[in-house]
């Protein structure tokens, strides 16, 4: 991470404000590589294709879906999560695929 970064984080902090993170997942043999994670409002959550198939990502959660479109290979798609709550992660094109992501 390149020092301004720090720089920004440490002045978002001193001031108390929320800064943003982002979190990455890799879908890998038909399976998102964490099945659950937990972050704040305002986090990036980014996913990348690491299978030879095509992924279609649906975000299911706080009453609305989210269609994250088709997926290929080496594609990295990301969704920033504004309202807290459970958000089921889901794949149309495989369904056994699956993962939460809790948002606080
Ligand atoms: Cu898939």
């Amino acid at each position: 991470m390149k020092i301004w970064t720090w720089a920004l984080l440490a002045a978002g902090l001193s001031f108390g404000v929320a800064v943003a993170a982002e979190r990455s997942i890799v879908q890998k043999d038909l399976t998102f590589a964490q099945s659950s994670i937990t972050v704040t409002v305002g986090d990036k959550v980014m996913w990348g294709n690491a299978d030879n198939v095509t992924h279609n990502i649906h975000i299911k959660g706080s009453g609305e879906t989210v269609d994250l479109g088709l997926q290929k290979y080496g594609e990295v798609l990301s969704h920033v999560f504004e309202k807290p709550g459970t958000y089921q992660i889901l794949c149309s094109v495989h369904p056994r695929m699956r993962m939460t992501v809790i948002v606080q």
